[in-house]
């Protein structure tokens, strides 16, 4: 990343910061959680006993993505929203038979780490990525113009969104992804809310400190004098709107600096860090046609944890 693109990113971490901590109700985004430090703690999450998401979608993965390149058609150019460090990638994208990959990521190191590990798993698969923010339409590489496209996009990363503003991104997805526009999405599902706390709240504290390395990253790249052993970490379940959020609540009155602003917490008062939506399979088919695309297939575990569906866009004609 050039030292330009840095300054810009930190000035926006920085003004995110600033805004959401002003709010009567305190907030910093989640997408601020993957630092370096951060993306280990989520590394580590994903393999908890607790966290279901990660190995349930990758089963579905491995047991139907070739069910996927068969309906869709093979020769596929694979587009990755948020360009995939995992395993889930090369599974998906050997098992479509795909033409070529198009990982896009607004962080150019997170672009350069897939990119660099798909090539070593995939030496032949012709590799183009696209450094971008992807919750607006963009433009393609040039030498994918006009070729059919299926986006992948895997994790549930979906649920960090309200359902108004997952409409939005799933249409820009459609939008970006031409005039024949296929989809596979990993959902999480709800259920039993004893299970989703127990895997945002996990035994070992791995969430905890993927939670609080947020704060500590303020301290580090904001100058910030957050005295950390002051909040913990919450997981708790809203059921009305169907989402797990992520807190960290003070537990005692706190004053501290960040940014250059001086912020204060009462005891007990919270900073919300993250919501994660899960749905029912009815509301997938809602949400799915709400961007209009139109569901073709989904695929469960044996336990109803997770969903992973395929969609197909609207044959081109359909208005943005
Ligand atoms: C990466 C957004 C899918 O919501 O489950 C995991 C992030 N947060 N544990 C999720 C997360 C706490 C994760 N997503």
């Amino acid at each position: 990343m050039t030292s330009s693109t840095e300054t810009l990113l930190k000035d926006d971490f920085a003004d995110a910061v600033i805004e959401g901590l002003s709010q009567r109700r305190k907030v910093i985004p989640a997408r601020y959680f993957y630092d370096r430090k951060g993306s280990e703690l989520f590394e580590a999450i994903t393999a908890l006993p607790e966290y279901y998401p990660t190995r349930t979608e990758t089963a579905l993965l491995d047991a139907h993505a070739p069910e996927i390149g068969r309906i869709a058609g093979p020769g596929k150019v694979v587009v990755e929203f948020g360009s995939g460090s995992s395993m889930k990638t090369p599974v998906f994208v050997e098992a479509v038979r795909a033409a070529a990959y198009v990982p896009i990521d607004i962080s150019a190191d997170f672009l350069r780490d897939a990119a660099a590990g798909l090539s070593r798993a995939l030496p032949d698969l012709d590799i183009l990525p696209v450094a971008a923010d992807f919750t607006k339409p963009i433009a393609l590489p040039r030498s994918v113009e006009g070729r059919s496209m299926i986006g992948f996009f895997p994790g549930s990363t979906i649920g960090n969104l309200s359902h108004a503003a997952a409409v939005d991104l799933l249409r820009a997805f459609r939008i970006t992804l031409g005039a024949d526009p296929w989809l596979a999405i990993g959902i999480d599902l709800r259920k039993n809310p004893r299970l989703i706390e127990a895997a945002y709240d996990d035994a070992a504290g791995v969430t905890a400190a993927f939670n609080l390395n947020l704060l500590a990253r303020v301290n580090r790249e904001l100058g910030g004098d957050i005295p950390l052993d002051a909040f913990e970490h919450h997981a708790v379940w809203n059921d009305d709107l169907g989402r797990i959020e992520m807190h960290l609540a003070a537990t005692r009155d706190v004053r501290f600096h960040a940014a250059g602003e001086t912020f204060f917490l009462r005891d007990g008062e919270t900073i919300h860090t993250e919501n994660s939506h899960k749905y029912m399979i009815e509301e997938t088919r809602l949400l799915a046609r709400a961007a209009g695309w139109q569901p073709i297939r989904y695929w469960t575990d044996a336990r109803d944890l997770f969903s992973l569906h395929l969609w197909r866009g609207g044959g081109g004609a359909m208005e943005p």
